[in-house]
């Protein structure tokens, strides 16, 4: 800067010349670029900033979704104004550049080879993305449209505003070659709505994020005990009594938007009707098919404060009444027209004998010499017949074939249409499953909950410190509902670090084969602390760790923990997060950005 005052003083009239050099002139000092997920392979070229054209042109071939996602991003694209907000080593930093350019990016020109491959699970979403050094044409090409919208996404946070210029100046560092694949191909969320209701249009923001992170997968824990927010065309009943009120009801009009718009960002919506425990919202309206569905329900014998998951009464649907199957079969058709994903989780975690032991139907059962696993068993079988009649591939928490209280013979369940969620038992949970031929989704408790909240409405004592102690003798007072603490308490302690969340290694100690049946993993956010108010910042950036590792993987050459190595990427990724409408919570203080080590 100093050498180029110099020379306005020495030829005073090179000054409309240096007005107009100006223009051109790319001055930063900082030349990070960050990208999150880092894609597996980047090669950067060695040319002057390419300037990216306000006249941007994107060509795809005709296809909605695609084309959705096209118009979002150009938008994208044209107005983010996004600034580093630190400069720091990271594996994609690049030498600083100040140089004149007069090369600009006026077209991004999309090929795909087979538009019509359906977002499911396993599709290809690989992507090869080429920037030329001069500039002119970028090229993205894909198997499917699924990779392009991968690849706009990378495209998108190629581009930034260097320093000291504005809006409208939007420039892409160097030319760069990417090839980029997901390492693991289930990459999701789980939200709860029915302890708690979220509005449609958070539901759409948080697909939107998902999108940004790469992730594909929106497990959409629909229903459980407190409320059944869902109207369904042949089951109106079941929301219209089970529901928090008809403000809390998703139509089905809201659905089809749900799943419309996470097409456009290439997120599939796996729904979940929690089954046959979690039910206590169904009995609102058929009491007859839901046993111990009464609030206030305890197992015999258990005091309050050891109930299990400290729930309003559980609520299990009756296996032995034939009504059950009637209504649930109605459940299912309609789920079936709504959701176009061929997964469709059916829940059958959390059995509780004692509240099955409740109905007298049950009882008569048992002293005829049945078993509880024969009750699960009757009903597992036929309701996943309504299932495959679909030709859904159906999903259970582990519990349907671990439990100790209610399993059922894993014959049943064939590997081939059958997917494993583990939620409890760590890695060595998910290297049991797959041993048993399994696919399996990893959502260890330990690693990957995100419900710890700091509210504490399972008590009346106002001592937080007692409330989220993990001794075992802590007494709590409980709130005068006698509602219980869920997954507040210390069941969700300790809080989960982005980092511990991106480390975990799910496929711990698991032979090659063993590990090739982890299709992926999910954060989860139970319901009982959290809604649209406070969502963004409990997900994000939390959630994207684990985009992260699914996409990318997170061990290094020699197989070391790498999230210290995404630090800086993250904290990055975080305020891109912010500019994006995310409301992630802030890792770190500022201080430490623009003090790097
Ligand atoms: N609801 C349902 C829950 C939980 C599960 N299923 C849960 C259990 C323990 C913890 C957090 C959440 N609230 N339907 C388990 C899969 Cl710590």
């Amino acid at each position: 800067m100093e050498k180029k005052a110099t020379w306005l003083v020495i030829h005073p009239s090179a000054l409309l010349i240096a007005f107009i050099l100006k223009q051109f002139l790319i001055s930063s000092t900082n030349a990070d670029v960050f990208l999150w997920p880092i894609p597996q392979s980047i090669s950067w070229g060695t040319g002057p900033p390419i300037i990216i054209s306000s006249n941007l042109n994107i060509s795809s071939p005709r296809q909605m979704d695609l084309n959705r996602a096209v118009v979002y991003y150009r938008q994208l694209i044209l107005s983010e104004k996004w600034l580093p907000v630190q400069a720091s080593a990271n594996p994609t930093s690049l030498p600083s550049t100040e140089a004149a350019t007069n090369y600009s990016l006026n077209l991004l020109q999309i090929k795909v080879e087979d538009i019509s491959a359906d977002l499911q699970y396993g599709v290809n979403e690989s992507y090869s993305l080429i920037v030329p050094d001069q500039g002119g044409t970028a090229t993205l090409e894909t198997v499917t449209i699924w990779g392009a919208i991968r690849g706009l996404e990378t495209f998108s946070q190629l581009i930034r505003v260097p320093s000291g210029k504005s809006e409208g100046e939007s420039i892409i560092e160097h030319g760069v070659s990417i090839h980029d694949e997901p390492k693991f191909a289930h990459r999701g969320l789980l939200l709860d709505t029915s302890r708690n209701f979220y509005p449609v249009k958070v539901i759409l923001r948080t697909i939107r994020a998902l999108g940004h992170n790469k992730m594909n997968v929106f497990h959409w824990h629909i229903t459980d005990s407190q409320s059944f927010p869902l109207s369904l065309a042949s089951e109106p009943l079941l929301a219209a009594k089970g529901s928090y009120g008809e403000r809390y009801i998703y139509s089905q009009k809201d659905v089809a938007k749900i799943v419309r718009y996470g097409r456009s960002f290439g997120v599939r919506i796996v729904p979940e009707i929690d089954t046959p425990g979690h039910t206590a919202s169904w009995g609102v309206a058929y009491p007859e098919i839901v046993v111990c569905n009464n609030q206030f329900w305890v197992p015999p014998g258990v005091a309050w404060v050891d109930r299990f998951a400290n729930e309003p009464g559980p609520g299990q649907l009756n296996p032995l009444n034939p009504k059950t199957y009637e209504v649930y079969k109605n459940v299912v058709d309609d789920l079936a027209n709504m959701f176009p994903d061929t997964f469709f989780h059916a829940g059958g975690d959390e059995i509780k004998a004692g509240c099955w032991k409740n109905s007298t139907d049950i009882q008569k059962f048992l002293q005829e010499n049945h078993t509880l696993d024969e009750a699960l068993t009757r009903f597992i079988n036929t309701t996943r017949s309504f299932l495959t009649s679909h030709n859904k591939t159906t999903v259970y928490w582990a519990d349907v074939i671990t439990s100790t209280v209610a399993k059922v013979d894993p014959s049943l369940l064939p590997p081939s249409s059958t997917i494993l969620q583990n939620w409890d038992a760590g890695s060595e949970g998910t290297k049991s499953l797959v041993q048993k031929g399994y696919p399996v989704i990893a959502s260890d408790v330990d690693w990957f909950y995100l419900d710890c909240g700091f509210g504490n409405w399972m008590t009346n004592n106002t001592n937080l410190d007692q409330d989220f102690n993990d001794d075992p003798g802590n007494t709590f007072n409980w709130a005068p509902q006698g509602r219980g603490a869920g997954t507040g308490g210390s069941w969700c302690a300790p809080y989960k670090s982005w980092s511990r969340i991106y480390d975990h290694d799910i496929t711990a100690n698991m032979t090659s084969e063993e590990a090739k049946l982890v299709i992926g993993a999910e954060v989860s956010l139970w319901g009982e602390q959290a809604d649209g108010a406070v969502v963004d910042s409990r997900l994000w950036p939390r959630t994207a760790a684990l985009g992260e590792s699914m996409w990318s993987g997170n061990r290094d050459a020699e197989g070391r923990k790498r999230s210290g190595e995404a630090n800086d990427r993250m904290n990055d990724w975080r305020f891109r997060l912010l500019g994006r409408g995310i409301a992630a919570e802030p890792l770190q203080p500022l201080w430490c950005l623009k003090n790097p080590h």
